[in-house]
């Protein structure tokens, strides 16, 4: 019986055996096929999959990826906490360039072998995950964490791939850029640069879990997803409703937690339990622990300005590593007009802004890559500038010697909601609102959906004239800029203000106020129609007011005493430009993504029952004695 070619190639291709090929199928024929190849002869590519064994014996899934023909390559390594084998099989494309994210894109086609790694007890590799495993000492006795994993990883690579010229760069962004910092503590001697993004470093000063002792709730989800069944599971209860409404309805966040049977999860836990900055949460900033290790290894530490996750780590990490830098050209700063994550993706705009081309990509070919290039192929030496930031509202990149570079200059709140570079004379002068817990200021506008990515990762651009036209939203403004104000640093907010209540959360944003014309938007590249009057956020950050004599201490608020409250906005680089305002807001929350505060103290927030939820009259102070104001870094 002549055996049709096809069924040859399956047989060749497939685990078919060859005789059960040459057998005559009939309508009966079982159609199961064991597996299938889907890397065929001709593809352009090697994928090779290894379960890399660590010192304890427990084998990590590791993804080694290169183009036919790598050969004395470096390797650009990934430890991620999101499925290796799916961030290396976007598609089952024969081309490499088709497989991977577009970061990857330009180094799989320069001779880099690319490899992503599942950490430890997450996807395909062995062991116990624990979120943002702590380093090993004080919170952990078991010698192992994400740096010793980095370092037996390492080793076996540069010992077992035999394409590898023995240099390694590691790379990743938010959870991806805490495993590339983690990996710099005692690093392994063949790791030879990092560049970390938007990396993950202090879970409840900025970074993720809470800002300032505000919790964030958009994470309990993700907290779920990433503990249930290895990460592949992701199947959360919930009802296709308003996040506004699902949360406000349940109540507090434990009653939330609860209602959707959440609370018993270990992480869900770690976070009720631990609400003020302890040392369970000290002793595992990554910024302090790498203030007191040796610099080893050159890092490029990369943020986007609207960095709606991770806006904290990497000016962190800057700030905690960069004395140790000697001759200024082994740590530098980057700072995008993106948001998280979006160094890796196409940035040539975000929400109703618009930038000179991709600067994303041009980031990545000009000064990424030729950073990985000098210390892993021994290119010529690039010069990274020490500090490197998009300028927006000019649209132009700046190269800088040093961050912050701006000097502190005061912009006051004051009377008529004026703002003035003059300090307050009044003897008493205040403005006040009512806040009110059913019915907190929403972070964007309504219906909101925090899983949409295109809700979500635009949100710290959206116009602000949702918020700013509500009686529980003070709004203060420059009268029409005739000169530039460019900033170039973190905006520091002096807060000086009274609750009746006994506990309250302060949100302050600094807002670039667009003229109420459309001739300059087509200068500027804008769409001068979508820009008119638009009210665009620089930094909007959020303050748990019973921290205000301590991160560690929480504690009542005297009814009616007003408090200092201090406290940095994002780090900027940003010009005001003639014809514009400059703005400031105040409120009180910012929902769902923050839970509310009950405006009464109870002694841990997430367990505040209905009757703790109180409305309470909130006084902001613009006089002599108490100057609200902000201090601009304003650059020369
Ligand atoms: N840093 C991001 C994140 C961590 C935890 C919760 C939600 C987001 C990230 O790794 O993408």
């Amino acid at each position: 019986m002549k055996i049709h070619p096809l069924m040859l190639a399956l047989a060749a291709s497939s685990m078919l055996p060859a005789a059960f090929a040459a057998d005559k199928v009939t309508p009966m024929t079982p159609d199961g096929v064991a597996s299938y190849n889907k890397i065929r002869p001709e593809a352009d590519y090697i994928k090779r999959v290894e379960m890399v064994p660590m010192r304890d014996g427990t084998k990590l899934y590791t993804v080694i990826l290169m183009k036919k023909g790598t050969k004395n390559a470096p390797i650009l390594l990934s430890r991620t906490p999101y499925d290796a084998k799916g961030s290396t099989a976007r598609t089952s494309s024969q081309h490499i360039e088709e497989l991977v994210d577009a970061m990857d894109i330009e180094y799989v086609q320069d001779n880099y072998i690319r490899v992503y790694q599942d950490i430890r007890g997450l996807h395909n590799s062995e062991g116990d995950y624990v979120t943002n495993r702590p380093v090993v000492g004080p919170l952990n006795n078991t010698g192992i964490d994400e740096a010793t994993d980095a370092y037996d990883t390492i080793d076996w690579l540069v010992k077992n791939v035999a394409e590898s010229n023995g240099k390694v760069g590691i790379v990743g962004s938010s959870y991806l850029g805490f495993t590339s910092l983690m990996a710099e503590i005692n690093p392994h001697p063949a790791l030879k640069a990092a560049a970390p993004q938007s990396p993950m470093v202090d879970g409840w000063m900025g970074d993720d879990w809470f800002h300032n002792g505000a919790f964030r709730n958009v994470n309990i989800g993700y907290t779920i997803g990433q503990s249930t069944a290895k990460a592949e599971g992701w199947d959360i209860a919930t009802e296709p409703m308003d996040d506004y409404s699902r949360f406000l309805e349940a109540g507090s966040t434990g009653d939330y937690i609860k209602k959707w049977g959440y609370e018993n999860y270990p992480f869900i836990r770690k976070l009720t339990e631990n609400p003020a900055y302890t040392d369970f949460w000290s002793l595992q900033a990554v910024d302090k622990i790498l203030a007191k290790e040796p610099l080893k290894v050159p890092t490029m530490l990369i943020v986007g300005q609207w960095d709606q996750e991770d806006s904290y780590g990497a000016p962190a990490v800057y700030k905690a590593i960069e004395p140790k830098d000697k001759y200024n050209d082994k740590v530098s700063l980057v700072i995008g007009p993106w948001r998280h994550s979006g160094v890796n993706h196409y940035g040539y705009k975000l929400g109703a802004l618009t930038f000179t081309g991709d600067t994303a990509k041009e980031f990545r070919v000009k000064y990424m890559k030729p950073f990985f290039d000098h210390y892993l192929k021994g290119a010529p030496d690039p010069h990274t500038p020490p500090v490197l930031t998009y300028a927006t509202g000019v649209n132009k990149w700046n190269e800088s010697p040093k961050w912050p570079m701006g000097e502190g200059k005061k912009i006051y709140l004051s009377d008529n909601f004026g703002l003035s570079f003059d300090a307050p004379k009044a003897k008493q002068a205040f403005d006040d609102y009512v806040s009110d817990p059913a019915k907190p200021v929403p972070f964007i506008p309504r219906p909101i959906n925090m899983d949409d990515s295109s809700q979500w990762k635009p949100w710290l651009v959206h116009d602000q004239r949702f918020a700013s036209s509500r009686p529980d939203v003070l709004v203060y403004s420059t009268d029409v800029l005739d000169k530039p104000v460019h900033i170039m640093g973190a905006p520091l907010v002096n807060l000086f203000a009274s609750t009746s209540g006994s506990d309250g959360d302060w949100v302050v944003k600094l807002v670039d106020v667009y003229p109420n014309t459309t001739s300059e938007g087509h200068s500027q590249g804008y769409v001068g129609q979508e820009m008119t009057g638009f009210e665009l956020p620089l930094g909007i950050e959020i303050f748990r007011g019973r921290y205000v004599h301590g991160f560690d201490k929480p504690a009542a608020l005297t009814p009616n005493k007003v408090e200092h409250y201090q406290f940095e906005l994002p780090n900027v680089d940003h010009v005001f430009l003639p014809g514009h305002k400059i703005m400031v807001q105040v409120q009180s929350s910012l929902f769902p993504l923050y839970d509310r505060n009950p405006q009464t103290y109870v002694d841990n927030i997430f367990w505040a029952k209905p009757q703790d939820y109180k409305k309470a009259t909130i006084k902001v102070h613009h006089d002599a004695k108490a100057p609200s104001n902000i201090v601009l870094p304003i650059a020369k």
